[in-house]
């Protein structure tokens, strides 16, 4: 391995709270990997889990000689992509592995593949990955951004960011670094990750050039692209659609062009006043992708950066070109998914899905949220879940989260987990809004420990069993209130769930249904109510009394 010098010291690892790493059996030697919460009524339940050999207490973490590669056997002697062999009616170890983790049929995942509704980004030189599926007939998957820049973060810092975003959840990461170093903190990084690394070569190749746009060229390009696929990059961004005549179209938007990427080829195009060279050049581009199977994230360079520029005549003329790109990539066996804004009021998101699946046949559509409203700086983690879980509810097949930090700095690790957190809930929404087979059973068993007054259950099967937990030891922190059937929001006496389950209690004990006990139940208060004297407000000390303080 080319890793040299600075050698990151250490990551998270370690289950989560009230979980087991477990393997469902595959192939000699290899597992699907899950997580099993434990309840204490004796049942479980198993999640699909993004966490890699991190949360398991047995595995031998040594970041020096990076991760199992579990794919070694599978890709040693492959030629061709995930979609050459879907379309040939190959099912490939992957296509069965995902099949496994999503719970539905290795042939469905073979169809999706093979009708470009689907990618599976796996380089054939990353054979540390487990393999996941991202279309819209799956789970919806997030992707977390990483990455240093020039004025902060260490390749240590960024490689525990990427343990720690998919311990939470991040179905894949991206390296973004723009700093120094970019070549060597991408290897630490990949060959540590059990997710797929997606990155944009762009930036990388920006840098070889100083920073200055103009001095790009298509060949320092092609070799960083090269690079960067000889490491194991699983899939890239690409902002092809940026064409010359397209920029003109930004100058009356009230944010122009927000794109980092899509503000690089811009400033190329009018340098030089000529085409792209991603443009130009695009079939030479997918023979190199598909030499490695790396699969296209259609970068959206003219994404609109605000409300007031939401569906404007840029956007969507990119989007035109993305579809227009998406079949080139395709005639070549390219695997290619579709990014999308941004900034969209909640009215004018369901049209971008309309759109892109119309005009780019369906490819698996990747959102970067978008934000419901531009009013909120410091919880766009929030504006743009809301956006979000729209977004995905309509087909979009990955959103890439946004952090709190955004539009106002570097995300550091609380941020990252905010951020994957908060997208785990969009995505999650729109999976039960979709009715994906195996979502409700999580609400479900958590619903059931609620009522039950399993707090210990409640904490582990939540998304963030350590907040949970903490939110509630601030107020009844001793181990009895783990069983108490209240909890300090409301008291002992106004909880729903105990008068619930009293109403159910009188129910067993006088042989009537829940409807008929609420009658009698109430019945009986009424007779109480007039016994007292009908009054409404009780004088304090027949209260006290009671006992009722
Ligand atoms: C996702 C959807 N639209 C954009 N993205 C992500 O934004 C993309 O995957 C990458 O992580 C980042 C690229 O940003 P620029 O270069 O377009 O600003
Ligand atoms: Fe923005």
């Amino acid at each position: 391995m080319s890793k040299a010098g600075s050698n990151p010291a250490s990551v998270t690892v370690g289950p989560i709270e009230g979980s087991t790493k477990e393997y469902v059996e595959f192939d000699a030697g290899i597992g699907v990997p899950v997580r099993r919460v434990h309840l204490t009524n004796g049942e479980h339940l198993d999640l699909y889990d993004t966490s890699g050999p991190y949360t398991d207490p047995s595995a031998d973490i040594d970041l020096e000689s990076g991760l199992p590669p579990i794919r070694a056997s599978w890709v040693a002697d492959r030629e061709g992509t995930q979609l050459d062999a879907a379309r040939a009616g190959v099912i490939t170890p992957e296509m069965r592995y995902c099949a496994v983790r999503e719970g539905v049929s290795p042939e469905l995942v073979r169809e999706e593949v093979a009708a470009g509704r689907a990618v599976i980004p796996a380089n054939h030189r990353h054979p540390e990955l487990e393999p996941m599926i991202i279309g819209k007939a799956f789970a919806v998957k997030i992707n977390a951004n990483i990455g240093n820049s020039a004025v902060t973060s260490s390749i240590a810092e960024e490689v525990e960011k990427m343990v720690w975003a998919t311990r939470w959840g991040a179905d894949t990461i991206m390296d973004l670094s723009t700093g120094k170093n970019i070549h060597e903190t991408r290897e630490w990084i990949l060959r540590n990750s059990p997710v797929p690394v997606g990155t944009v070569p762009i930036y990388q190749a920006l840098e070889k050039v100083n920073g200055d746009p103009a001095a790009l060229t298509w060949e320092i390009y092609r070799d960083t692209v090269i690079e960067q696929c000889e490491q194991g990059v699983d899939y890239m961004t690409v902002h092809a659609g940026v064409l010359l005549h397209y920029v003109p179209l930004t100058a009356n938007r009230v944010t122009g062009i927000v794109s980092r990427g899509g503000s690089i080829m811009a400033a190329w195009c009018l340098a030089h006043h000529q085409e792209s060279f991603l443009y130009t050049h695009f079939e030479e581009l997918c023979e190199i992708l598909h030499r490695y199977d790396v699969t296209f994230s259609l970068g959206d360079g003219l994404r609109p950066g605000s409300i007031a520029d939401a569906n404007d005549e840029a956007q969507f003329a990119e989007l035109r070109t993305l579809g227009e790109l998406t079949r080139i990539a395709k005639s070549h066996g390219v695997q290619v998914m579709i990014e999308g804004p941004g900034h969209v009021p909640m009215h004018k998101i369901v049209e971008n899905v309309r759109l892109e699946e119309e005009l780019c046949e369906e490819a698996p559509f990747y959102t970067l949220g978008p934000l419901a409203t531009d009013i909120a700086p410091a919880y766009d983690h929030i504006t743009s879940a809301i956006g979000a879980a729209m977004i995905a509810q309509a087909g979009t097949a990955m959103l890439c989260y946004v952090t709190p930090k955004e539009h106002l700095g570097l995300p550091n690790r609380d941020d990252v987990k905010t951020g994957v957190i908060t997208y785990k809930i969009a995505a999650h929404a729109a999976d039960l809004a979709k009715g994906h087979p195996r979502a409700q059973e999580r609400d479900d068993a958590l619903s059931r420990a609620r009522f039950e007054f399993r707090w210990h259950d409640q904490f582990a099967l939540s998304l963030d069993p350590d907040t949970a937990r903490e939110f509630h030891d601030e107020t009844l922190p001793a181990e009895p209130a783990k069983s108490a059937h209240f909890c300090s929001m409301c008291g002992p006496k106004f909880c729903s769930m105990r008068i619930s389950a009293d109403v159910r209690k009188y129910a067993a004990e006088h042989g009537l249904d829940s409807a008929e006990a609420i009658e009698a139940g109430m019945a009986d208060k009424a007779a109480e109510f007039a016994e007292s004297g009908s009054r409404v407000y009780l004088p304090i000390d027949s209260l006290s009394k009671a006992g009722d303080r």
